[in-house]
């Protein structure tokens, strides 16, 4: 399988997060996002959409990484990235989507240069955009981690789950716009468990060859 990808993407990052838990090596594909690689008309015939990640699996390059990643749940069931029964997995699906759903695309790369080029927003107005839609979020997880009478090593339980595959990205995010961390005591625990694992260790930004 083919992955198309950027290293500092934090979609990238989720789904080679994922990749890496079930064990599936793909061959790398750097899309730059830095020269607007996305926008050409060569990854254009890859994924219409003209963002990355793409997987192409040989039969088909499937795009939006929600929807790989619950491809590769149902295609390699094995190790789960989903908590056993309905309720631990809808908790499981909703810390994920604080991630995916409302902080990320806002502060997307396209997002964050209409704020640059139509409404003349600079670095540090940049950071603390970020940094408001963060904080946010992750206010909203850290609180969620908090009341969970249950709470392991991970986001749910001790086994990683799609929560933690969606949130550390988003720590290396938070912290490349400068938000102070120590605000978030439950989740920086989780970002050190997650990191003292090869899954998440050989998916990090920098240890990618386009780095
Ligand atoms: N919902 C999509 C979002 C993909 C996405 O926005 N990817 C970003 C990189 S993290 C991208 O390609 N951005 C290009 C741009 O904003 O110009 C997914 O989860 O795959």
């Amino acid at each position: 399988m083919k992955l198309y990808n950027f290293f500092r993407s934090g979609t990238s990052h989720r789904l080679r997060i994922a990749l890496n838990l079930k064990g599936i090596a793909t061959d790398y594909v750097a899309v730059d996002l830095r020269v607007e690689e996305h926008l050409k008309d060569a990854f254009k015939s890859v994924n219409p959409q003209q963002l990355v990640p793409a997987l192409d699996t040989g039969e088909q390059v499937l795009i939006q990484s929600p929807a790989i990643i619950e491809w590769l749940e149902e295609k390699y069931p094995t190790p789960t990235l989903l908590p056993a029964g309905a309720e631990a997995r809808a908790h499981v699906r909703a810390l994920a989507a604080i991630v995916g759903c409302d902080i990320h695309p806002i502060n997307n790369r396209r997002i964050l240069e209409t704020l640059r080029k139509q409404f003349g927003a600079n670095e540090d107005a940049i950071n603390a955009w970020c940094g408001t839609w963060i904080s946010a979020g992750f206010d909203a997880y850290e609180a969620l981690m908090a009341t969970d009478s249950q709470r392991g090593r991970f986001s749910f339980g001790d086994a990683p789950t799609i929560a933690d595959v969606y949130l550390i990205p988003q720590v290396e995010s938070a912290r490349r716009f400068k938000v102070d961390m120590a605000r978030w005591p439950l989740i920086s625990a989780i970002d050190k468990a997650c990191g003292e694992l090869d899954a998440f260790k050989l998916a990090a930004p920098m240890a990618q060859p386009d780095a």
